[in-house]
């Protein structure tokens, strides 16, 4: 069951809401991001940030330049032509329908406005694909597309390890209250995130979108090598998707003036055991003192707290907090983070059911 069935669920019956948010995935997770640099393209009719983001190690550019974010070059401005933008956004992207002639470049227009503020050049902040939209062409040779929804927190585990390995990718954004037909072939539960290669490939769940870049593309290995240790990184995380829908079910309560003190106690109890393993391992992060791949997983959850009202649940658990303020320094974690205030007015139109929801703030 996803995030947005857990929330549309909590709107039918608040009392009932489901306890599980991941479905049988066995890593589970939600979320967004920041806005940023300004790129400028060349080409008014190429969206600067749907193309192409860290042009650096990835299987087809495996000496790229790490650490090297990419501008606009004509190089990139010849593959943007040819690649996606010019078929897929260029062709009616955007949450309205694709009518053609003005009502199609008005929605362009918004995609344009809104991905040049964007602090990369994947797309990140691009308005989203909706009912009626053209689906994008092939994924041109050299990227991998992320279908996404810039506050998803199960997207932002992929968009995490996207950047933290420096894979050149481009997202597109899906509206999620008003999902494009097309989308249902690229996801068979409409559900997002979800990778596509120049191959065609789709995965989907993002515990699986994660292990697999971080097997395909080279780059610093986010899971240990240890067997043990990324057993227990996966049993963690089954643990940690106990949590999620908790997350969710006590915000929903709250608005509604429902009791939480059992439901807060609960996710206290279950943060608890988080704080345990770090004092136990006596590590900064999770698989040592750098960050591994559980560290991003749950990150998204841990980012929301604010915005869930949860923000003292941390208060007894000082290595959780400190693992917090190590993994706002992380480049990966600063890129795809939002403002909690854009987060929250986001929460109440997805509430509503309402189809700008997932397009707000652009
Ligand atoms: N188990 C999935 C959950 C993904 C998920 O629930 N995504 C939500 C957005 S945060 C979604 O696509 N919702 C659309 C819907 O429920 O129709 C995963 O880990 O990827």
């Amino acid at each position: 069951m996803g995030y947005a069935e857990v929330i549309d669920d909590s709107i039918k019956s608040s009392s009932t809401l489901p306890v599980h948010a991941g479905g049988s995935a066995f890593w589970v997770g939600r979320a967004q991001e920041v806005i940023g640099v300004r790129d400028a393209s060349p080409n008014p009719n190429i969206p600067p940030s749907v193309g192409a983001s860290h042009p650096r190690q990835s299987p087809h550019n495996p000496r790229g330049r790490a650490g090297e974010r990419q501008r606009s070059t004509p190089a990139l401005t010849r593959r943007l032509r040819a690649g996606t933008a010019a078929r897929g956004l260029l062709r009616g992207g955007g949450s309205r329908p694709a009518h053609g002639g003005r009502g199609r470049w008005r929605g362009l227009g918004k995609a344009l406005q809104s991905t040049a503020q964007s602090s990369d050049m994947a797309g990140d902040q691009s308005r989203s694909f909706g009912k009626g939209s053209t689906a994008p062409g092939p994924v041109p040779e050299g990227l991998i597309r992320l279908y996404s929804m810039r506050f998803c927190p199960f997207a932002q585990r992929t968009r995490l390890v996207l950047r933290a390995k420096g894979i050149s990718h481009e997202v597109i954004n899906i509206n999620l209250k008003n999902k494009p037909d097309w989308f249902f072939e690229k996801s068979p539960f409409g559900l997002v995130p979800v990778l596509e290669t120049s191959k065609g490939q789709l995965i989907y769940e993002s515990p699986i979108t994660c292990e697999y870049l971080d097997e395909a593309f080279p780059g610093k290995k986010l899971m240990p090598s240890d067997p043990y240790e990324r057993a227990l990184q996966k049993m963690l995380l089954e643990q940690f998707s106990k949590i999620t829908p908790l997350v969710f079910k006590y915000y929903v309560a709250v608005k509604d003036g429902q009791d939480t003190a059992a439901l807060k106690a609960e996710i206290v109890e279950k943060f608890g055991k988080f704080e345990e393993i770090l004092s136990k391992r006596n590590t900064v992060f999770y698989g040592g003192d750098s960050i591994s791949m559980l560290d991003y997983m749950i990150w998204p959850w841990f980012e929301r707290l604010e915005p869930f009202q949860l923000k003292d649940s941390l208060s007894h658990t000082p290595k959780l907090q400190r693992w917090m303020e190590a993994m706002k320094e992380d480049p990966a974690v600063k890129a795809t983070m939002t403002d909690p205030q854009i987060y929250k007015d986001y929460l109440q139109l997805y509430l509503k059911n309402s189809p700008e929801a997932c397009d707000y703030g652009l």
